[in-house]
């Protein structure tokens, strides 16, 4: 396959020094490039120095200052580094002289996501939705590109063929960009028909920022078989398991990728349907790692995400993890306050996971309404559906007709009318006390 030429973003393996430009005042200095440290080990580099920089104004040339940069040079020289990884994102000018100046290989936080992606992506939805990511991001970056590669296959004084090979690498990048974008909506229209086809069962996804432990939780609850690794973006594709509740009740729980400060926005363009899930959920579980003392950076982070993605309105549980290893208690008392719909768990002890259950069983009944249920003798399947999806408060069996008193979620309904379409259906408001409790119906039954 022909594609464009692209510098080799990949890191595997390389020695590395990080770089971030952090605004006077800011006290996270040492956290943000500890982060930065996470992405680049994930991608296999090794980090052999960070370097934060404080400053508040972006040099154009040489992003933390020109004098700034001769000393990185200087550092990476010594080091016998092969990459130089810069926190922020750089024009392709900066990444220029940098790697001039350096005689290394410079790379932002987008390319380096980018590159941790494209290693990560296993479903063939995944892997076209990073390829495209990246060619997105590289496409308005050619022209530097090329004048970064001409400098290393000799290209001084070869600049009509390097214009000439501009040109057919943008058209290369195009094109595959078109033909990608064309097979990532064929997947995308087989999904939602999907999803459309499944039961009227209510759905729980969830969300939250990498590494907080949303896999896990999932592998906790169903038997997923999720991996799970102390690295970020571990999980690219959406893992749906039916998640059986005490008492039987069921519903779908969805394992998604991951969210992080930063995240380049043609990513999030490109797993725009994977992400979808979210805002299509009935629920979402926003997992919170306790055992980070940026938690409450994070939180603010996947809260803005999802307000872009759509998410404003479908009902959130902050679950704040890991509190088998709390960073900061005080952190815990903010986010308790701030969200009053929170359960404290640990996924991977299984601490307090049944406060979790019964808030999702809380969250599942608040909607339900009282029905009359009128149906045919004959067909047992209809009771075991009200079980199964609701509360059978009464049953009454007759020769010709069986009528039962349920509490069940109005979205039901619908499913018990495929079921049986001689079904009938009347709403019901109780007065007085309800006419016996389901452990007293079980016995009158
Ligand atoms: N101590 C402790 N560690 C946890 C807990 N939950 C998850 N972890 C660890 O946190 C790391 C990340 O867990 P994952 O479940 O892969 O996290 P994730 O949110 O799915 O991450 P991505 O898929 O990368 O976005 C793993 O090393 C887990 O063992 C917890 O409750 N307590
Ligand atoms: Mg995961």
């Amino acid at each position: 396959m022909v594609r464009p030429n692209r510098k080799q973003l990949s890191v595997a393996k390389e020695r590395a020094i990080l770089v971030g430009l952090v605004p006077p005042g800011e006290d996270w200095k040492e956290e943000l490039l500890n982060e930065l440290a996470s992405l680049a080990r994930t991608a296999g580099a090794v980090v052999v120095d960070k370097v934060p920089q404080v400053r508040s104004r972006i040099d154009p040339a040489y992003y933390i200052g020109k004098g700034k940069a001769a000393e990185l040079a200087q550092k990476a020289r010594a080091a016998d580094v092969d990459t130089v990884i810069f926190d922020n994102d750089l024009s392709p000018a900066q990444v220029r002289n940098l790697e001039q100046l350096t005689q290394a290989k410079v790379i932002d936080r987008s390319e380096l996501i980018l590159d941790i992606f494209s290693t990560h992506a296993r479903t063939r939805q995944a892997k076209i939705q990073v390829e495209l990511a990246q060619l997105e991001y590289t496409l308005p970056r050619l022209r530097g590109m090329w004048t970064h590669l001409s400098r290393f296959e000799g290209g001084i004084g070869t600049r009509g063929p390097g214009e000439q090979q501009l040109e057919v690498d943008r058209r290369i990048a195009s094109r595959r960009i078109n033909e990608l974008k064309k097979r990532l909506k064929k997947i995308e229209r087989r999904k939602v028909s999907e999803v459309t086809k499944r039961s009227p069962e209510l759905s729980v996804s969830l969300v939250g920022y990498t590494n907080a432990g949303k896999s896990t939780l999932m592998n906790a609850l169903t038997d997923a078989g999720m991996l799970v690794e102390d690295k970020l973006f571990a999980t690219l594709d959406t893992r749906t398991r039916r998640w059986v509740l005490p008492g039987g009740k069921k519903v779908l729980l969805s394992d998604t990728v991951g969210f992080i400060r930063g995240l380049p926005h043609h990513l999030i363009a490109a797993f725009r349907a994977t992400l979808e899930e979210a805002r299509n959920a009935d629920i979402l579980l926003h997992i919170a790692d306790l055992g980070s003392r940026q938690v409450l950076h994070q939180v603010a982070i996947v809260e803005e995400v999802l307000k872009n993605l759509g998410c404003k309105d479908v009902p959130t549980i902050l679950v704040l993890n890991k509190v088998d290893i709390m960073a900061d208690p005080v952190d815990l008392e903010i986010l308790k306050r701030k969200y009053p719909e929170n359960v404290v768990i640990s996924a991977l002890t299984g601490e307090r996971l049944e406060d979790l259950r019964e808030r999702i069983i809380d969250y599942l009944e608040r909607g339900w309404q009282h029905f009359r249920i009128f149906c045919t003798p004959d067909d047992g399947r209809v009771l075991a559906y009200l079980y199964e999806n609701g509360e059978v408060l009464s049953k009454s069996f007759g020769n010709e007709e069986n009528e039962f008193l349920v509490r069940l979620h109005p979205d039901y309904v619908v499913g018990l009318k495929r079921l049986n379409g001689s079904v009938r259906v009347n709403e019901w408001v109780p007065s007085g006390p309800s006419p016996s409790s389901p452990r007293s119906a079980e016995q009158s039954g």
